[in-house]
């Protein structure tokens, strides 16, 4: 059983990705359950086969403790860490291959608090996982934006410690062209930083942001999969791209049946 976690900012397209990315592995024979771990979801592009909300709600919590939305978010977040043993045991009656985990809007909420990465750990323990970090094609077609949304895929990556991968979400929106500078971006560093330093002028008189990407960024963004939830255009990448981490380039389709014999 292998955990693929969705993380991203709010609204870069992390239940559409879910729910795309689930469809398209049941479509090549594979057994994949979508788990919800939003609290605070009123709606979902999908069915979830397992759901926090079975759980927790962010309107329950909101009521009970005398919370707004905010407070009454951090809070149902929290209160997930004691549901991981039921929500591992729902999960394991599946005996799914692939379990895709849409995680909550904030991400700040999630990523950037104890309870996140303990969610992560106590779901995942024994299972091999990896999580896909989502940077909105909105806010990539301008190095200023780009860089801000690495280090918020760095960040994640820091504070969940499972090997993550970074796509361009939505990535429909954007003409071929624009992604190919993307991509160059990415390959060439150099290039990014000149154009870089054009956007955000008053940030290369105080910040060395060659010695930044190299150090820091470039390891870890060591490629960016342009992926559409809606055209499913880049969903066989993001595969291989998974397989990699997961099964170290097996074809896992074909080495390893389901579990459920
Ligand atoms: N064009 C386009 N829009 C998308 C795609 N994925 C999501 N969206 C839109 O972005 C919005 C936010 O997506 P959602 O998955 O709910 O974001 P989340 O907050 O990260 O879970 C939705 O209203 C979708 O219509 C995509 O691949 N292409
Ligand atoms: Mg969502």
């Amino acid at each position: 059983m292998y955990y693929i976690f969705v993380l991203g900012p709010a609204g870069s397209g992390k239940s559409y990705l879910t729910s795309a990315l689930v469809e398209w592995l049941r479509d090549h024979g594979m057994d994949a359950i979508a788990v919800n771990l939003d609290p605070a979801a009123e709606w979902l592009p999908y069915a979830p086969d397992v759901d926090i909300r079975d759980y927790v709600t962010v309107t329950e919590v909101m009521r009970k403790y005398n919370l707004g939305p905010n407070g009454g978010l951090i809070m149902a977040v929290d209160l997930t860490v004691n549901y991981i043993p039921k929500i591992r045991d729902e999960i394991e009656e599946y005996r799914p291959n692939y379990v895709i985990v849409d995680t909550p809007g904030q991400m700040e909420i999630f990523a950037f608090r104890a309870s996140g990465p303990t969610i992560i750990a106590g779901l995942t323990s024994g299972s091999k996982s990896v999580a896909i970090f989502l940077i909105d094609s909105y806010l990539a077609t301008r190095p200023g934006p780009l860089l801000s949304m690495f280090f918020l895929a760095l960040s994640a990556a820091l504070y969940h410690r499972i090997p993550q991968l970074t796509v361009l979400s939505k990535a429909d929106i954007l003409p071929s062209e624009t992604i190919d500078r993307i991509r160059n971006w990415i390959e060439n560093p150099e290039l990014f930083v000149q154009e870089l330093k054009h956007d955000i002028r008053a940030l290369h008189s105080y910040i060395d942001v060659e010695y930044l990407i190299e150090s820091f960024i470039r390891p870890l963004l060591s490629e960016l999969i342009p992926v559409s939830a809606i055209t499913n255009t880049g969903l066989d990448e993001l595969y291989a791209a998974i397989q990699r981490v997961l099964a170290g380039g097996e074809d896992y389709l074909t080495e390893e049946p389901s579990e459920k014999l």
